[in-house]
């Protein structure tokens, strides 16, 4: 069982007591552009963004303070900051724009902003009321980090309550009204001392990088938590699509990296062309990650994927597996401190073998801010997280599908998940996402949304190939009526496929 004191700052724990165990001169963060910070700079920085939060801007603790920006050391910078300061942080993505902010910082009741100047005009534009926005970034006399140029470089963190609200993470929304997640200081290391600790092992020479944005709470432990934890250093990349992140691998001698199941794809056709000798962990979270995706990066690099489930509510994952536990075509089995087991509807267990609800528990909590559907997430004190999964006998957990995405197709309960796991088999497939169509005869069938690799052809020859290349994989029921062709799939700016659209699209 994870224990913390009952006064707790997580700024501090992550940030001083690092520079005491380690000494001020190692590395902490990397930018694609050559720039290095030292544990003591980022100290030196973090300390006087603490001031001017509390001494020019007036910022006390639980004051909720929005961040916003792309992925850089000083986004890093002020999050540490906020955290220092007592204050509570409000995380979003670049992406957002001015009508979502104003909602989230409706809900969350920002008074504060600690804005990238290059993303500051959808923010100005959310027109908030009650709240102030501080440009960082831009040199203007008036900028966060000219203001903090004038600070004392050190400045005594606030002594919180393990048991504060340190961040409020956004769910991403797909439907439906955002919700708040809060989460308190010792939620934060809890993720560090249960998934990194035993699924990553990182060693202080690691160094991690990866896709997910600070926004996501994904990439705020992937590239800052994490990292921290351990001594290690991140390489935080602006730009971290499939085409900037192999040259960065290599080059930046990458040994730890976060990404999506689309990414590891998107990435197989060039990964022979670079050095990852030093690349030791790759992890995919963020979706289901296909069998055939695992087998397809173990076949180029020899490295072995760790899947794993997260959730905004619980923070971060929950459910993997390390070395050689890892089982392709599986998530793995509750994270050392986490238990999990699959239920009915009424939150009894079902034998394993069976599918059911993922119910979840362990040292961090769903809790919603100010949200009747917190009753729906935690029930008996498990959460569920909407995903329909079973239970292996040998007590591995594999993915089914998100619970409100199966087809039900002539009495036929049929995962979306297994049918673009068949399609994604066939050498042509790089995307593949399933819906149901309504049906008069059937309720639904199965319609496929694919994204073709460069240079295959299109059309109805194609189709027909692939529909019965599924046939010859899957019961015939499961095979797709239809095979839409697209560009790319739609998804949400943490990269979540947006299946709504498409049944939208097809009308379910
Ligand atoms: O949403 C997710 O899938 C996720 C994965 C890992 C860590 C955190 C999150 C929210």
């Amino acid at each position: 069982e994870l224990r913390y004191p009952d006064r707790l700052n997580c700024g501090a724990e992550l940030l001083d007591r690092t520079v005491e165990r380690f000494g001020p001169d190692r590395p902490v963060f990397r930018t694609g552009a050559g720039e290095v910070w030292t544990y003591g700079e980022l100290l030196g920085r973090v300390d006087r963004i603490a001031h001017v939060l509390t001494t020019d801007l007036g910022v006390v603790p639980g004051n909720r303070v929005l961040l916003r920006g792309p992925t850089t050391p000083w986004l890093a910078a002020c999050w540490l900051a906020v955290m220092k300061a007592g204050a509570v942080a409000v995380t979003v993505l670049a992406q957002q724009r001015a009508a979502e902010l104003a909602t989230l910082c409706e809900i969350a009741r920002v008074r504060h902003a600690l804005c990238d100047v290059r993303a500051l005009d959808d923010l100005v534009k959310a027109g908030v009321p009650g709240m102030r926005i501080t440009a960082y970034g831009g040199g203007a006399p008036d900028d966060l980090l000219r203001a903090a140029d004038g600070k004392p470089s050190r400045y005594a963190a606030v002594r919180t309550s393990a048991d504060d609200v340190a961040l409020i993470a956004f769910t991403s929304g797909t439907t439906g009204r955002p919700k708040g997640c809060m989460h308190f200081h010792r939620d934060v290391l809890a993720v560090a001392d249960t998934f990194s600790r035993h699924v990553l092992k990182p060693e202080p020479d690691d160094v991690f990088t990866g896709s997910p944005p600070l926004g996501f709470t994904f990439g705020l432990g992937g590239l800052v938590i994490f990292p921290m934890r351990a001594g290690a250093s991140a390489l935080l990349l602006e730009q971290a699509g499939p085409g900037q992140l192999l040259p960065a691998l290599a080059e930046h001698r990458v040994s730890v990296l976060f990404t999506a199941p689309t990414a590891y794809r998107a990435m197989l056709d060039d990964v022979g062309a670079y050095d990852l000798r030093a690349l030791r962990r790759c992890v995919s979270a963020g979706e289901n990650l296909p069998a055939a995706t695992w087998h397809a990066w173990y076949g180029r690099t020899g490295l072995r994927i760790i899947n794993g489930i997260g959730a905004t509510e619980l923070l971060h994952i929950f459910i993997s597996a390390a070395d050689e536990a890892v089982r392709p075509g599986t998530t793995g089995v509750p994270v050392p401190g986490w238990e999990a087991r699959v239920v009915d509807g009424s939150g009894r267990p079902v034998p394993d073998g069976e599918p059911g609800l993922l119910a979840v528990r362990g040292p961090v909590g769903c809790r919603y801010l100010a949200d009747d559907r917190q009753t729906q997430y935690a029930r008996d004190g498990w959460n569920l997280t909407g995903d329909t999964y079973v239970r292996d006998g040998d007590g591995y957990f594999r993915y089914v599908a998100r619970a409100d995405d199966m087809i039900i197709s002539a009495g036929y309960n049929i995962a979306g998940p297994e049918v673009e796991e068949a399609l994604l088999r066939h050498p042509d497939v790089v995307e593949a996402a399933v819906v149901g169509r309504a049906d008069e005869l059937r309720g639904q069938v199965v319609v496929a949304y694919a994204v073709l690799r460069a240079g295959a052809v299109r059309g109805e020859a194609t189709a027909a190939r692939l529909r019965d290349f599924v046939k010859a994989e899957l019961a015939p029921y499961k095979c797709p009526r239809d095979i839409v062709f697209l560009d790319a799939l739609p998804r949400t700016p943490t990269g979540k496929l947006q299946r709504f659209r498409l049944r939208a699209a097809v009308g379910r």
